[in-house]
């Protein structure tokens, strides 16, 4: 029986910007970039955990939009899929609260300006092909 979790990563958009997360743990992801989010808890549908993982790590008030077809292999038994999302008019601005120690909007032509973690180069890849900018 294959058993997958999925982990949830938002590809944060505003004013045709993405957001980017440099993660501060575990030590042999941190300094990369990535997409924020984290795993998708027990019964727990996936855009609420999109959600309640923006929350916990930014701070905002965020709203997925849609789902980017596709699914990354991470680390077995996690695989990475991918939604869009918007903040929520009134939410605060992004910080780094919990497993990130820096936060960046690129626009579309600094999109590879920073150290992506290898799994999510696909997955941001195939996001930018979504929105029809890559
Ligand atoms: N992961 C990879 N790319 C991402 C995210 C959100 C997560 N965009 C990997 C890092 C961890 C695992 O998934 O090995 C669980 O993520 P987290 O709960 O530590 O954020
Ligand atoms: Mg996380």
């Amino acid at each position: 029986m294959t058993e997958r979790t999925v982990v949830v990563g938002a590809a944060l958009l505003d004013a045709g910007r993405l957001l980017a997360a440099r993660r501060s743990a575990p030590p042999e992801l941190a300094g990369r970039w990535e997409l924020p989010g984290g795993k998708v808890e027990p019964g727990e549908l996936p855009e609420a955990a999109l959600v309640r993982e923006l929350r916990e790590e930014l701070g905002v008030d965020a709203e997925p939009v849609e789902r980017v077809p596709g699914a990354w292999p991470l680390r077995a038994p996690y695989e990475l899929h991918v939604w869009t999302a918007r903040l929520r008019p009134g939410s605060a601005a992004p910080e780094p609260l919990e497993d990130h120690d820096a936060l960046r909007w690129l626009t579309p032509d600094e999109i590879w300006d920073v150290p992506w973690l290898d799994q999510d180069v696909p997955a941001v890849r195939e996001t930018l092909a979504h929105l029809g900018a890559g």
